[in-house]
Parts: C-alpha cells; structure tokens; sequence
C-alpha cells in the first residue's frame, strides 16, 4: 500500500466521573485518532483509523499528547511516505530511526493495519489468530476519598456484572481499602491493585501486609526502570507482580522474565508501540508460562474494539481493563458503544477493527483538524 493522506483529528471528551490513579486525576480525556488514506496495490483506496492513547501529560511514561502528535505530523509520516510500499507488518521497521515515542508509533501502525485488514475484508480478530469471541471485562476503580466509599464505587461495578476489579492505590489509600472490598464482597471477587509505580522497595514490608487479602496481582508497585527491584520485591511478597509502566517492548519483557521481576505482564499495545510488539509480547510471555491481560489507556471504541480482538488471544488468561463505553464515556465516538454484558466484551468479528467510525461523534468532540502534509 501507499500512504495518500493522514491527518490528525484531536479529540476532548469528558469523562462520565473524575479518574484518580496515584499520578494525577483526570476529569477529561484528550487524545487523537490518526486517520490514513492508502493506495492498495489493485489501485483501491482504503481508509484506516488509529488511536493515540498517550496521556495529555508525561505523568505515566516520558510520552504525551502534544509531543507525541508532533512526532507523528513531523517524523512518523514522513518516514512512511519516503518508504513508498508499505505494509502493516513492515511499518516498525521503517519507524525504527526514531527512538522511543512507542504510542506516537502504535497510532500509525494502527492506522495502516485497520486500512490493510479493510481492504482484505478480515478481521483484526482472524488476522491476530483470536480463539475467543467474547472475552472477560475488567474495570480499572480510581482512588477515592475513604475506604467507604470505595466499596460503594466497587459494588456498584459488580451490580453492573464486571468480571474482575481493580483499584488504584497510593501510599495512604491501600491496605485500608483493599481490606474493606474484601470485607464486604468476599473471597470469590477476582481483585486487583495498581499502584502505577508509587511506592519504593523501602515500602516491601508495608506491601506484604496486602498478601493476606488474595488479590490476584499488585501492578507496577515500584517505578519503570526498577526491574531488579521488582525482582527483589517478589521474593518478599506472595501476591504476583505484574509490570505495566516497565514493559516499552518485547526486549524488556524479556528481560523482566528472565529476571523475575514479573509474574505476570499487562500488555498495552500503545505503551509498547503497537499491536505486533504486543503479540510478540504475548508469544514470548506464553513460551514462559508468564500469564498476560490487556491494560487500558482509557480509549475511545476504536481501540476498546482492538483491544478486545487482541485479548482474544490464547495467553490473554486474566480479564482486562476493557470496560464498556459507558465506564468513562456518555458518548463514545464509534456508531456502536462497547457494551460489557454478562461480564464479557464482544470481541468485534468485522473488517478492520471491526467498528465504525461516527464522523458527526468525532466532529462533535473535534478541538483540532491537521492534515499532515505529504
Ligand atoms: O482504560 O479502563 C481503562 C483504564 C485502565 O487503569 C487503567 N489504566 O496504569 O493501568 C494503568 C492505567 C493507565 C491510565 S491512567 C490515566
Ligand atoms: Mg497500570
């Protein structure tokens, strides 16, 4: 295929409640869809559709919005145009100059994968080789203001049907509320923890006190490049550890592996520069026996809809953070919601990533329009 036109359309939508993690609250998502034109190689012309799922601030990993639309418009694209035929499979390797800026990378490999897989009439799901057509829905519970009232927020969740939680904790809102879930909807909820790198391996017999509530995981407790230290950490702790904000690639997840610094791994194809290093990820993890789940970066439907396909895989063996519109979102920007059901999400079995895109949604919560010049 030949890139014919890209262009960025900037997004703001609010969010359905304020979203507390241990590094800031978010009140509104800001993010960018990448939409691409492409020439097939029978003369067809095929739209694609990305998501750029980097956080307006550097708070979770060194990328955000603004550099990372800059990265896109100025060296991404270029260097697709100046590659000539392209194809999904071969868009990592013609962005390898540029170091780093993973998510910037994800939203065009994106692009041109949705764009390719239209064209081909297949879906993302087929192409990946999903063996499931639903997968379990988790829900990502921001930190609250009292262990009260995080049981209030949780339960409501597992009224909707949610298959797993996870809470958010920081030094000060943790054992507490972990303790009251567990008190008040027992043993058999599947529960988890994300600290998003807020503690330190001085804080490991503080942690330990949380192996006592059988969680199923404590994600990224230490910071992204403590993989020893996550390494030492497990060794004082029974409860798993799963890495987020550490994984950038299949190298580092490699890495982790060898070093026993995670037991399990949340795959973010956007934290790790799109959806084939995610399946790498996911190929090296299972080779180990190290269990993986879908993250999530709070994203519109088009890449809930992706996501679900790619959790769909054999070693996706925890729920993940692929909630329903509805979890942050009135109105999401696909003709269709993800809808959870029956603690499920319908992994999407039409072309591309198998949504459609509402070009009136997307004109409604539109801050800006570039058209990246070739
Ligand atoms: O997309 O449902 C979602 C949110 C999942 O908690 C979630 N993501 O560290 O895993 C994580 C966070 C990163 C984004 S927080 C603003
Ligand atoms: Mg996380």
């Amino acid at each position: 295929m030949k890139l014919l036109a890209a262009r960025l359309h900037h997004l703001e939508l609010p969010l359905v409640s304020p979203f507390t993690t241990s590094f800031m609250t978010q009140t509104h998502k800001r993010c960018f869809l990448v939409e691409m034109e492409l020439e097939t190689t029978d003369g067809t012309v095929v739209t694609g559709w990305g998501e750029n799922v980097a956080l307006d601030r550097p708070f979770y990993s060194p990328e955000h919005l603004d550099g990372s639309a800059e990265v896109v418009a100025r060296w991404l694209v270029p260097e697709l145009v100046a590659a000539g035929e392209i194809t999904a499979e071969t868009v990592h390797h013609h962005l390898r100059r540029v170091i780093g800026n993973p998510m910037a990378k994800a939203s065009v490999e994106m692009a041109v994968l949705d764009a390719q897989l239209r064209s081909e009439g297949k879906s993302f799901a087929s192409y990946l080789g999903a063996v499931s057509s639903a997968v379990p829905s988790g829900v990502s519970v921001g930190i609250q203001d009292s262990a009260a009232q995080t049981v209030r927020v949780v339960g409501g969740y597992i009224d909707e049907g949610y298959a797993r939680i996870k809470l958010k904790i920081q030094p000060g809102a943790d054992i507490e509320h972990v303790a009251a879930v567990r008190r008040e909807f027992g043993d058999e909820l599947l529960f988890q923890v994300d600290a998003n790198a807020a503690y330190t391996l001085v804080d490991a017999a503080h942690l330990r006190r949380l192996d006592e509530y059988g969680l199923l995981l404590i994600e990224q407790p230490l910071g992204e490049a403590d993989l020893r230290q996550h390494a030492e950490l497990a060794k004082q702790m029974s409860t798993p550890i799963c890495l987020d904000e550490s994984i950038d690639s299949a190298e580092t997840a490699a890495d982790a592996i060898s070093l026993g610094s995670a037991a399990v791994i949340n795959i973010k194809p956007g934290r790790v520069g799109g959806y084939l290093e995610a399946r790498r990820i996911h190929d090296i993890a299972r080779a180990h026996g190290i269990a993986v789940w879908c993250g999530g970066m709070l994203e519109t439907g088009i890449g809930r809809a992706a996501n679900a396909a790619l959790a769909a895989l054999p070693g996706f063996t925890l729920p993940g953070d692929i909630s329903g519109s509805d979890r942050f979102y009135a109105l999401d920007i696909t003709t269709e919601p993800i809808r959870m059901h029956d603690g499920v999400v319908d992994v999407p079995a039409g072309p591309g990533f198998g949504i459609e895109v509402d070009p009136d949604r997307v004109a409604e919560f539109r801050t800006a329009l570039v058209e990246i010049q070739l």
